[in-house]
């Protein structure tokens, strides 16, 4: 098991947060196992209408851009408040979606934050998210990506590598390596897993989305060639209530405060008030 997940599911008790989870789940007849999901580790599918999206998008673009991320001057979108943060999630986490999560999870799911993130087609302006890497956190997230404007109008997109050539690059120790080692360089990581690898791509039109486990399969965002790429992103973990109760209680992270993930699962149970 790589570091990374010993120091999330073991030392910080993400893997038995993630048991109680499922032992409170009770809706199971509303979910669905999406092979795709779990065995390559990503799914597209269409989550909003490309009308919605373009709302949605006129809606949280009124206020003036600002940074998203602590600490990270590249990476602008815009703020949402309490209001803005509930419509979106209303929209995006439709019964599809909600299927495919709770389905995944075995369990309810909350949102841990949300962001709304522009991308210009500048290089300049590049994040470490466009070269390969997988993000640090518990084995078990999942993250949904969905563009409130489509790849035909920008030209970004965000490409992945399968579960199974990820690991391949993974047992040489590329994965969860040094940020400034990072590559955009496909063939680099075919020569680190000793076999060829074929990152997937797809055109996403406005309000098209993709689940992916964001911690278990390498990706990277495409920058866009001409004009501002706008998408929303959840980053979602196992819950043992309902999203919306979990955010009534205020679990939910602001990016520009504080982008650490809590020291412990136990935490979140805390602030939900469960007993482990
Ligand atoms: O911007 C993108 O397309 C990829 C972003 C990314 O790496 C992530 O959401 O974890
Ligand atoms: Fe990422």
């Amino acid at each position: 098991m790589p570091r990374v997940f010993r120091e999330f599911d073991e030392q910080r008790g993400f893997g038995p947060y993630g048991t109680v989870c499922r032992t409170r789940f009770r809706r199971h007849a509303e979910t669905r196992q999406d092979a795709a999901l779990r065995a390559r580790g990503f799914e597209y599918l269409s989550v909003l209408s490309p009308r919605r999206a373009r709302e949605l998008l006129c809606r949280v673009s009124a206020d003036d851009q600002t940074t998203v991320k602590k600490g990270n001057a590249n990476l602008r979108g815009y703020h949402l408040d309490d209001r803005a943060r509930r419509v979106l999630l209303d929209a995006v986490l439709t019964p599809e979606v909600d299927a495919m999560l709770t389905g995944f999870f075995a369990s309810e799911y909350l949102v841990y934050w949300i962001s709304v993130t522009v991308t210009p087609p500048d290089p300049e302006r590049q994040t470490v998210s466009f070269r390969w890497h997988c993000d640090k956190g518990p084995a078990a997230h999942l993250k949904l990506l969905v563009y409130l404007n489509g790849t035909p109008e920008h030209g970004g997109n965000t490409e992945f590598i399968d579960l199974a050539d990820t690991e391949g690059v993974a047992r040489r120790g590329y994965v969860f390596g040094r940020t400034r080692h990072r590559t955009a360089d496909v063939e680099r990581l075919a020569r680190i897993a000793g076999r060829p690898i074929t990152p997937r791509r797809q055109p996403l039109h406005a309000g098209d989305g993709v689940v992916f486990q964001p911690a278990r399969v390498l990706h990277r965002g495409i920058l866009p060639t001409h004009a501002p790429r706008y998408a929303l992103t959840l980053c979602l973990l196992p819950s043992p209530v309902h999203w919306c109760e979990a955010l009534d209680r205020g679990v939910m992270a602001d990016l520009n405060v504080n982008d650490k993930w809590p020291a412990h699962a136990s935490e979140l149970l805390t602030a939900l008030e469960i007993e482990s």
